[in-house]
């Protein structure tokens, strides 16, 4: 284990910091914080990424990594002393990468929501998080008027990701139901598979701490409706298991490959309210490739630049959501259906009893016809996807 810190730069305010955070701090590896006002990032590591991005991991050797995912991939790649975070039993490898998909891509709208749609309760705190992102020592005035531009950036993906009149009372009782779900499994289990955190927890943590843990007004309804959930967002935030309600507990998997039922019913809550939009955005995909050749390795979009190849309107809980495509989803959804097609046969078989008993089956089934692939940091087309096994 190298004993020269990594350096994570990220933001309390950012969403997907909140993942890698929680990551480096339970992988028990020296690594420090870095905003992104540090000189290093501005310069060497803007012009490398090829935009304003968090977080990014920079290894001792320099190497820079940026996806919360491959972060944790390339941790335990490289560090053979940390414990690694997915489970290796069949269902609960599988259910762990759904929840790790749920967590960074399917809670975005409910996590932008509760923290751009209550600028009263929330405003000040915002301004002054994101401000003092670019100068930490900055008074409330000068935070505003720097955090001016960015909130008015990022408040407004709101409709983009189907943030609508319409669909804000579906995204509220989902939200609802999630807290009671998530509430209930905290109240027996620290982690969602028991003892320690998987790389299902870690996805989780994204949304369910710097904006739905942390901001004002989502952080009372956390603390109000979910205390077990809330201590759960505190636990993952330390170094050691943190766990004395839970005396006695290896820290280690559920044994047996076990699915607890509360974690079933947070598995049918994604089916619900997610899958939709899941399937919806394979079938987009499926069009767009039908209208348009790309060759293996073309870029999805021009680096530096972001953008949707069209539109998806997912009906969720029976109110259609009309939003931008995110195709990154898919390069999510295909670390599930590569685990699934990883497995010996019967190995598949409790998996697919489970899949079956939550509704989750197309997420295995339904697939897009081209591999996504990252490389040097943006999406790119990969080969053409095997049928379905
Ligand atoms: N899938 C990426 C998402 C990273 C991401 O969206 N980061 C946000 C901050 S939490 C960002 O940099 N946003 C800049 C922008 O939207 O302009 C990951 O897992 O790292």
């Amino acid at each position: 284990m190298s004993t020269t810190p990594y350096i994570l730069y990220g933001a309390p305010v950012s969403l997907y910091t909140g993942k890698s955070r929680a990551f480096m701090r339970k992988s028990g590896l020296p690594f420090r914080e870095r905003l992104p006002s540090d000189p290093r990032y501005t310069s060497e590591i803007l012009a490398k990424i090829g935009r304003f991005w968090l977080p990014v991991l920079e290894a001792p050797d320099g190497t820079l990594v940026q996806d919360t995912t491959e972060i944790v991939d390339f941790i335990e790649s490289r560090e053979p002393d940390v414990l690694t975070c997915y489970p290796a039993s069949p269902r609960q490898a599988i259910a762990a990468l759904i929840i790790e998909l749920y967590g960074d891509e399917g809670l975005v709208r409910q996590a932008m929501h509760y923290r751009w749609n209550f600028l009263e309760e929330n405003g000040r705190f915002l301004a002054g998080n994101i401000g003092r992102m670019f100068n930490a020592q900055a008074d409330i005035e000068e935070a505003r008027v720097m955090a001016a531009g960015p909130m008015q950036h990022l408040s407004g993906y709101l409709p983009g990701i189907g943030i609508t009149t319409e669909t804000i009372p579906v995204v509220e009782a989902q939200y609802m139901d999630l807290l009671a779900v998530l509430d209930e499994h905290f109240l027996r289990h620290p982690y969602l598979f028991g003892g320690r955190p998987s790389i299902g927890d870690y996805g989780l943590m994204g949304p369910l701490y710097a904006h739905l843990g942390r901001d004002p007004y989502p952080a009372f309804l956390m603390a109000r409706h979910a205390d077990r959930l809330q201590r759960w967002v505190e636990r993952m935030n330390t170094i050691e298991v943190d766990t004395p309600e839970f005396p006695g507990l290896a820290p280690d998997f559920l044994a047996g490959d076990e699915i607890p039922e509360t974690l079933k019913a947070l598995l049918r809550l994604i089916a619900r309210d997610y899958l939709p939009e899941v399937v919806a955005t394979i079938d987009a995909v499926n069009g767009w490739l039908a209208g348009n050749a790309v060759d293996e390795g073309a870029l999805i979009f021009p680096r530096g630049k972001r953008g949707s190849l069209g539109s998806i309107a997912p009906v969720i809980r029976g109110v259609a959501h009309p939003q931008a495509m995110r195709h990154y989803a898919l390069w999510m959804v295909q670390r599930v259906t590569d685990a699934y097609d990883r497995l010996a046969p019967a190995a598949r078989i409790p998996v697919d009893a489970l899949l079956a008993e939550t509704g989750l089956e197309a997420l295995v089934r339904h697939r897009a016809h081209r591999r996504i692939e990252r490389r040097d940091y943006v999406e790119v087309w990969g080969p053409a996807l095997a049928k379905a096994a």
